[in-house]
């Protein structure tokens, strides 16, 4: 302690995607330190880079799935659709590496295996797959939340003489027009791929686990008459995403849904299944379907009685109909459930009847049929939140290892820090809000941004938050989320859809306009929650 530090770079940053690329940006050309961003992918992006399957888009409308933190940027660029394709989101993350000269420090292809707090330097070490290794004085840690694929354990997986592939590494040369395609998995990517699957595959066969509700996005072109208008009012559309609870750019509700008649319910629930958007029809109906069971059940009857309207087929109906809550991260896609009425597209419940294997052929399934296939997609989803994470070689103090703290789950501080981790400091980390992302991003970037200058300024040499801090920000997380319906559903959101992995409140989930309030206290009462060691050469002028 107290001794000169001399780093290979300010800050390194580990991650390309929204995230990673706002706090090179911040780092670099706001606080003019140096840093490097690592990637392990080849190309920036994050999500956008890996995910290219067939109907892979923003479930978030394009106008509010951008930055907000530049005017010109902003102003410049332009979108041509409701939501945002793949391609889309990808070409405007690489407009704005290219619009902020960021490249020339990003360094792809390059995975950080490990990190390390030196105690003696108060430096960290950082490893790369490559053999190197650098120190930096802070370590921001942008390793995304649904970014860690999962693989399920399915016998013969690896006997496959066809095609596997999960959505979140497909390959630019899989062609699927005219093939045989199976999708295990019927989440929001799953949904996604199957609508657009359906219409160029030769045959479609699901295996879908759990039936889902899902509600029409309402997608549709954007002229630019309607983007310079949305552009104009950006400025209200901003103030109104930082205030409000989900950040979708909608008002949410402000009326119980058991108040008012089962008529006017209904007429509520008609109105935003036609406006479109699945956090539009959870959150802007009414304010209590994520809390409330009684509303929770008048939105999933809703739902329910649209399957069986649009399904032509009642058995198919049937096998997609939902019985649970309506609590998992609520989906919207164009045509989902009119999908099934295709005679090329066919529903395996697989919860009625398991797979056996995968075979060279196909999929068996137990009532002994085979299910022949040339391409097999999983679309299972990510070891969220931590899954990354722990996947490094991450050391804080005394080199414990980042799944030695989290035992019992994923915890932080405000979801951006973690004890015994000083001077590093995750984007959506554990425990950060559960929103439309890019915002919370921003917030999270311009908050760390702003405790890494006040740092700067006055000499700080460690930051690292208090344990008590840490428990009680987890603890405020336990209790809002146990205040809802979603943990009594099994998703991602809590950890349920890993085997084995230990259910955890992984979210915080008063919203996004709360979450930036108590950033701000935290900051104006002096980073209240955290240690602060001041360099003592600094401390000293
Ligand atoms: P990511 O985009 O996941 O980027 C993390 C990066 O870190 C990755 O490129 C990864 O390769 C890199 N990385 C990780 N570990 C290492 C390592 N050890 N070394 C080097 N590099 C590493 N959110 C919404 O709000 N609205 C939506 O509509 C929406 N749609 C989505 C659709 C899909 C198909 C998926 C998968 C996610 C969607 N999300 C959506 C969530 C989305 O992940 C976030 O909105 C956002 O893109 C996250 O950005 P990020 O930078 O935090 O993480
Ligand atoms: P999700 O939402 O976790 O969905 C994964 C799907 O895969 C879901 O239907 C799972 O069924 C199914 N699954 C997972 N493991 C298996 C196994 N072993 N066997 C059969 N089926 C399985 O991931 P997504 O990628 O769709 O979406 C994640 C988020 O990314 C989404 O919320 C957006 O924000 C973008 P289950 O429902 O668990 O029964």
């Amino acid at each position: 302690m107290g001794t000169t530090r001399t780093a290979d770079v300010d800050a390194i940053v580990v991650g390309a995607g929204f995230g990673g690329i706002y706090m090179l940006h911040k780092l670099r050309n706001e606080l003019g330190l140096t840093v490097t961003a690592f990637e392990k992918g080849g190309g920036v992006g994050g999500t956008w880079y890996f995910n290219k399957y067939p109907g892979a888009k923003s479930d978030t409308e394009g106008f509010v799935y951008r930055y907000s933190f530049d005017e010109g940027l902003l102003q410049d660029y332009d979108w041509s659709t409701r939501y945002l394709d793949q391609p889309d989101v990808l070409a405007y993350l690489e407009h704005v590496v290219e619009r902020f000269d960021l490249a020339r420090d990003i360094r792809l292809n390059t995975e950080v295996t490990g990190a390390a707090f030196d105690e003696d330097t108060d430096l960290w070490r950082v490893t790369l797959a490559t053999g190197e290794a650098l120190t930096c004085r802070y370590l921001v840690n942008a390793l995304g939340l649904l970014a860690k694929t999962n693989i399920p354990d399915i016998p013969g997986l690896d006997s496959f003489a066809g095609r596997a592939v999960h959505t979140n590494a497909w390959p630019d040369d899989l062609d699927i027009t005219g093939k045989r395609v199976g999708v295990i998995g019927t989440g929001s990517t799953g949904c996604q791929f199957i609508v657009a699957a359906a219409k160029t595959a030769g045959h479609l066969t699901v295996f879908q686990r759990s039936p889902q509700y899902s509600v029409p996005s309402g997608n549709r072109p954007v002229d630019k008459a309607e983007v310079e208008r949305t552009k104009a009012e950006f400025p209200a559309i901003w103030d109104q995403v930082r205030g409000s609870v989900v950040a979708f750019g909608f008002e949410e509700s402000g009326v119980e849904a058991m108040s008012v008649s089962e008529d006017e319910r209904r007429r509520v629930f008609q109105e935003n299944w036609d406006k479109g958007n699945g956090f539009r029809f959870m959150f802007g109906t009414f304010n209590d379907i994520a809390t409330n069971p009684e509303a929770n059940a008048a939105a999933a009857a809703f739902i329910r009685s649209k399957i069986a309207e649009i399904v032509e087929d009642p058995e198919t109906a049937r096998k997609l109909t939902p019985t649970d809550l309506y609590a998992k991260r609520p989906l919207c896609n164009e045509g989902y459930y009119e999908t099934y009425n295709r005679d090329n597209v066919e529903l395996v419940s697989i919860k009625e009847n398991p797979i056996e294997a995968v075979t060279p052929a196909g999929v068996r399934t137990a009532d002994g049929v085979e299910h022949e296939l040339d391409v097999l997609v999983l679309a299972t989803g990510f070891d969220a939140v931590d899954g990354n994470y722990r996947s490094m070689d991450l050391r804080g103090r005394g080199g414990r290892h980042i799944d030695e703290h989290w035992t019992d789950g994923p915890t932080s501080y405000l979801g951006v820090s973690k004890v015994g981790f000083p001077n590093m400091f995750m984007i959506l980390g554990p425990n950060g809000p559960f929103t439309n992302l890019p915002p919370s991003i921003e917030a999270q970037v311009d908050w760390i941004g702003g405790l890494i200058a006040e740092a700067e300024r006055t000499g700080v040499r460690t930051i690292e938050p208090t344990s008590e801090a840490e428990a009680g920000w987890t603890a405020t997380c336990e209790e809002i989320a146990n205040a809802t319906l979603f943990p009594q559903a099994d998703s991602w959101i809590f950890g349920a859809n890993i085997p084995g992995k230990r259910n955890a409140v992984m979210f915080y989930m008063a919203g996004h306009g709360a979450y930036r309030t108590k950033l701000g206290e935290v900051a104006d009462a002096g980073y209240q929650g955290f240690e602060l060691t001041r360099d003592s050469e600094a401390a000293a002028v």
